[in-house]
């Protein structure tokens, strides 16, 4: 199988995050991509390729122009005003509830008021070469992508930043461009069939969701701790299904703590039934490997077998699947945790 990967994700490295109201080391860090390719490296069955440049069309056919635009120029823009400032964080949130019986919002001209437009959350530095970083994440995904396009069985993007929790129009939780949903709408506006986006992270992908949540064409289907306990809390539950167009093509399946092997992989069948029923082209995992029964971030209880088992039960839906990287934060399990969802994949 081939995994496309680029050292471009070493330009993202910040040294903390503002998380339960304290400073703290950042969980997603280079270290992560370095032992997933390290472990993928050392195996033969992968073949690891660079990633093409696909520049900002892309990007901008999901997410909204002014978030790339803030995301290339607003660290410069910050630390002009606030020098010696390494990761820039917002402060003040564009909530739109602040302008609740008024005109909708627009962006901030002062770039402080700006950061808190685009950004909905603390935990997601912004640094010097983030932005190059973050393109080098979508041009992982589409790479990826264009290998299956071209005829593969599968593949594998180590995308680093992840991207499911990016909306159309804001970054947080540690992602900046949703690597999945643009390989997704790249699928589906190329090639006019349907694609869904399955996605294993123990975080709901709100991003992703929000995305396609009334479009026909692409199919969300998320497995995820319940976020009546689970970041990011406000989506991702179970009566979320779609709207218009989009009614029925979205499938939440929140879980409780401590779901293990059995009851992951039969939750795991439901939602391939789903994706069976609405028939893809293509299938778009987001592959996060924080269901680990040992992730520090997480509560769910999988284990490295899980993962192949889960692998093998995509596998079975007989598609051509193009998975990427989201999170996992086990960094000493997280090269054998890929090895083994993509095992059981077929690589
Ligand atoms: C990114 B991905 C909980 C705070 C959670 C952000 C988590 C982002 C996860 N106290 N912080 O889905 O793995
Ligand atoms: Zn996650």
């Amino acid at each position: 199988m081939k995994v496309v990967h680029t050292p471009r994700h070493l330009l993202h490295d910040p040294q903390v995050e503002y998380e339960s109201s304290g400073a703290q080391s950042p969980f997603e860090h280079i270290g992560r991509a370095e032992a997933v390719r390290a472990t993928l490296q050392a195996d033969a069955r992968f073949q690891l390729v660079e990633p093409a440049e696909w520049g900002t069309a892309p990007i901008e056919a999901v997410h909204n122009p002014g978030l790339v635009r803030f995301l290339a120029e607003g660290w410069a823009l910050y630390t002009a005003q606030h020098p010696g400032v390494r990761e820039v964080v917002p402060d003040v949130f564009a909530l739109a509830a602040l302008r609740s019986k008024m005109t909708p919002g627009r962006e901030p001209q002062a770039i402080g008021g700006r950061v808190g437009y685009w950004c909905f959350e603390t935990t997601t530095p912004l640094t010097e070469t983030t932005y190059e970083a973050a393109r080098g994440a979508v041009d992982t995904a589409l790479s990826a992508t264009q290998i299956v396009l071209d005829g593969a069985r599968a593949a594998f993007g180590l995308c680093r930043p992840p991207g499911h929790h990016a909306t159309a129009d804001l970054y947080g939780g540690y992602c900046f461009f949703n690597n999945a949903a643009i390989a997704a709408h790249h699928v589906a506006s190329t090639t006019g069939t349907k694609v869904t986006v399955l996605d294993v992270d123990y975080h709901h992908g709100n991003g992703t969701q929000q995305i396609f949540y009334d479009r026909d064409d692409v199919q969300y289907v998320s497995l995820h701790g319940d976020p009546a306990r689970a970041y990011p809390y406000s989506i991702g539950f179970a009566d979320e299904t779609g709207t218009g167009r989009g009614a029925g093509c979205n499938h939440n399946f929140p879980l409780p703590e401590r779901t293990d092997d059995d009851r992951w992989i039969d939750t795991l069948a439901i939602a391939c039934e789903r994706i069976a029923a609405f028939g893809p082209s293509t299938v778009v995992v987001s592959l996060g490997l924080d269901t680990f029964i040992n992730d520090p971030i997480s509560d769910l209880a999988v284990t490295t077998e899980g993962m192949r088992r889960s692998g093998d039960v995509v596998r079975q839906l007989g598609l051509p699947t193009v998975a990427l990287l989201e999170g996992g934060y086990d960094v000493a399990a997280l090269g054998a945790n890929v090895q083994a969802w993509l095992t059981g994949l077929g690589a």
